[in-house]
């Protein structure tokens, strides 16, 4: 038998932590977390280390497939390919590049061929309405940077190691290992950020895993209010301490931020947030005074409805402190290439008018992608779903029902045949990390402790007829009759080329990042070369209060006022993730499963304030929909809200979540004109108001 272990990296989430396979006569039959590699020195968690078993799992699509009367048919390559591009082909003559889209899923993001070879296809066609998760997730932080320093690609990093005071909000690191930055073991780096005496206080309306006396402390605020607390930090710091007038130098319309700050102290948002105007002020004391002070938000703020203000105003705290580009501070992260300066844009040139309303141009609205279908005047009748679940991680299942299946052609490239896969025409088989090889182009720049180019072999030869996106899209094109790299004398040559060009501009080749078997060290962040290198606006100053935010600052005010006027027993639905899920894609996996459906954890006065028992069957109902759930006493959420995972919902292809599906909690949130932030096309994910009834109280009997 012929062993062998192979380096590579796990292109699951943002740390891409380093794995090593065993390889059987060619075949993949272990992993585990490489104790040598320089960032993640020996961590890997549960769900990188069970891409094993999604490698194997018998439920995978593993040939190409067309649906016909309900059955799933296999075909191959060659008719699928030929269809695919004769259905593209027919709505394009017939119906112009405005009735093609494309979803691109998160997944992408970790697959550095698809950010290349799918959109160089669709750009050819002329086709601009294309969709992807980041309008889920994090589109507001893209806004808010492109605002304030005059490029979406600068986000700059929590120097966790060496801050004294670190804010993190609407974020759980111990599970989710952390987004918008990549560092392996993020608990562990707060764990020993406390032990040498940093303040860890974490703004959450759960008291999560990541929090705790080896940690740090809970700020328990009220869903969707992050930004006035935000602002209020920025008051008080103004009230007590000034801004410096040093600040004039990187930053711009400080006067503005000043205006608007003012308007937000602590003693008038402390209701509003449900927090003690005390503690706020404490915080900002805390903060300002620090030597070192370090901020970071994720989703749990992105998914409000002002994920793009809270952004800016957390920038601004770290600004008006004198902790941006400050060790200890937020700091640009070490860039391989110049992405701020190919991502320099101005958000004010980017705002347009839509057929469903104002949007951002760029990626269109997730929650309009059902509308483009069903409502526009040029509907999309052809869309292709790229390393996506939108039927479950969109909002509004019901209306992407119906939009789905109104499509003349839907394709679901995937590891699996997915929710959504189950109203395409055609199925194509993905390969799975392993069966390609690969970079991680997304995750440089955001590297902490420090930047870390990994080229990685493929493990293992595709199984079955599993294929990579990027042969898929070449092929396509050339039935179309286009240009594709296929026809180039040295397709490999002209696969990488892009990668190796992007490395040049660091001064690296491929040669010299796949001579060993950990890829290369670029060095850690610097701070000192934020200002200089990395900041793209006009007059090179950070833009304190960009004028293209006035429209956001006018919502601001008016919901502030909503929720100040809001009945106090509201109650609100937020966002959870849980250590053993994947957003859709872990659901087949009996033992990272959590257990067998997906509960509504509901706090205990509040449970027994509606007569809740754990256990009981709930109703829950949002202005948006409606749906039905267990209940599951929490106590680390604070009174008034209730939380619910995201990613169940059936899979009827999937044998695990046919058997145990759980609900979609996607039924409940907002979708349609309004649902998102106009300037970002931020969904709203988290603070949603619901209606719970008891249904059954003791549902098992
Ligand atoms: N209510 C609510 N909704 C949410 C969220 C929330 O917190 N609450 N979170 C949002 C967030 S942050 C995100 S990122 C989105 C995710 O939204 P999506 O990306 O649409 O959904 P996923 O569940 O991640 O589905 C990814 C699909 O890609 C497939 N896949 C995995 N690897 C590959 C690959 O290499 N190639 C191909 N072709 N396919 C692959 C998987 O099998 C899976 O079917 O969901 C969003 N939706
Ligand atoms: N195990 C696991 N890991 C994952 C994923 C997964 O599904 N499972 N998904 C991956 C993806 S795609 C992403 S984008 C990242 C996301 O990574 P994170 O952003 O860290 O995601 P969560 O762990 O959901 O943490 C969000 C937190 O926000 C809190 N929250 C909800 N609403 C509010 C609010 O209004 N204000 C504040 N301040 N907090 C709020 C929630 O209680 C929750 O603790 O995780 C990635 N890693
Ligand atoms: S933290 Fe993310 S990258 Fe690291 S092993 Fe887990 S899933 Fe993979
Ligand atoms: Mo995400």
């Amino acid at each position: 038998m012929d062993e062998v272990r192979v380096h590579t990296y796990c292109r699951v989430c943002e740390p891409s932590c380093g794995l090593i396979a065993t390889v059987e006569d060619g075949a993949l039959r272990a992993l585990e977390p490489d104790r040598d590699h320089p960032m993640s020195r020996g961590f890997a968690c549960r769900k990188g280390l069970a891409g094993v078993d999604i490698h194997h799992d018998p439920d995978r699509l593993d040939h190409p497939a067309q649906r016909t009367g309900g059955r799933l048919v296999r075909r191959t390559w060659d008719e699928a390919i030929g269809a695919v591009a004769a259905g593209l082909s027919e709505v394009h003559r017939h119906h112009g590049p405005e009735a093609i889209g494309l979803y691109l899923g998160n997944p992408a993001s970790f697959n550095s061929m698809i950010g290349i070879a799918p959109p160089e296809l669709f750009q050819r066609l002329g086709v601009e309405r294309v969709f992807s998760s980041a309008t889920q997730d994090c589109s507001n932080k893209f806004a808010a940077s492109t605002a304030m320093f005059g490029t979406s690609a600068l986000h700059p990093l929590p120097d966790v190691r060496h801050t004294d005071v670190l804010l993190l909000l609407g974020s759980n690191w111990r599970v989710s290992k952390g987004s918008f930055i990549s560092m392996p073991n993020a608990y562990r780096e707060l764990t020993d950020a406390a032990a040498r005496g940093a303040r860890i206080w974490f703004v959450n309306p759960r008291d999560t895993e990541s929090a705790g006396r080896r940690t740090g402390t809970t700020i328990p605020i009220r869903p969707d209010t992050d930004v006035y607390f935000l602002a209020a930090l920025l008051c008080e710091i103004e009230r007590t301490r000034g801004f410096p007038g040093e600040l004039a130098e990187h930053g711009a319309h400080l006067d503005g931020l000043r205006a608007f700050v003012r308007r937000y102290p602590p003693e008038r948002v402390a209701p509003v947030c449900g927090l003690d105007a005390d503690l706020i002020a404490r915080v900002a004391r805390e903060f300002a005074e620090a030597p070192r002070a370090a901020a970071h938000m994720s989703t749990g703020v992105n998914m409000g409805r002002q994920g793009m203000l809270a952004y800016w105003l957390m920038t601004m705290l770290v600004f008006v402190t004198g902790n941006l580009d400050a060790r200890g501070g937020n700091i640009a992260g070490r860039e391989v290439y110049p992405a701020a300066r190919k991502a320099r844009g101005d958000l004010a040139d980017d705002i347009v008018n839509g057929e469903f309303g104002t949007m951002r141009r760029g990626h269109l609205p997730g929650t309009l992608l059902a509308d483009y279908v069903l409502h526009a005047t040029e509907p999309i009748r052809a869309l292709v779903v790229l390393a996506g679940n939108p039927l479950l991680s969109l909002p509004g299942e019901a209306a992407l029902r119906r939009a789905l299946s109104r499509l003349d052609l839907l394709v679901s490239i995937d590891l699996y045949p997915n929710a959504t896969g189950e109203y395409a025409h055609w199925l194509l088989p993905a390969a799975d990390q392993f069966e390609r090889e690969d970079v991680n182009l997304s995750t440089l720049g955001m590297q902490q402790p420090g930047t870390f180019v990994h080229w990685t072999p493929r493990v293992s030869e595709p199984r079955f007829e599993r294929r990579e996106e990027w042969w898929m899209f070449a092929r396509i094109a050339q039935e179309m009759g286009l240009p594709s790299p296929l026809d180039a004398p040295d397709p490999e040559q002209v696969r990488w080329g892009r990668v190796e060009h992007m490395l040049r501009a660091g001064g690296l080749t491929r040669e010299r990042v796949t001579a060993g078997p950990r890829g290369v060290e670029v060095g850690p962040p610097e701070p000192g070369t934020l200002f200089e290198r990395h900041v793209q606006t006009a007059d090179g100053r950070v833009d304190c209060r960009p004028p293209s935010f006035d429209a956001a600052i006018d919502r601001c005010a008016k919901i502030f006022d909503e929720l100040a006027a809001e009945e106090p027993a509201t109650i609100k639905l937020i966002s959870r993730r849980d250590a053993r899920m994947h957003n859709s894609w872990y659901a087949n996996l009996p033992h990272t499963k959590r257990g067998d459906r997906n509960r509504l954890a509901v706090n205990p006065a509040d449970a027994a304030r509606h007569g809740i028992t754990d256990g009981a069957l709930v109703e829950i109902r949002s202005e948006w929909g409606h749906t039905q759930a267990e209940a599951e006493i929490d106590p680390a959420l604070r009174p008034g809200v209730v939380s619910m995972e995201h990613g169940w919902g059936l899979q009827p292809g999937l044998r695990l979540s046919r058997e145990h599906p759980g609900v979609n909690v996607n039924a409940l949130m907002p979708h349609g004109p309004g649902s998102y932030e106009p300037e970002s096309n931020m969904a709203r994910l988290t603070g949603i108001p619901v209606k719970l009834t008891v249904r059954d109280r003791n549902p098992a009997s």
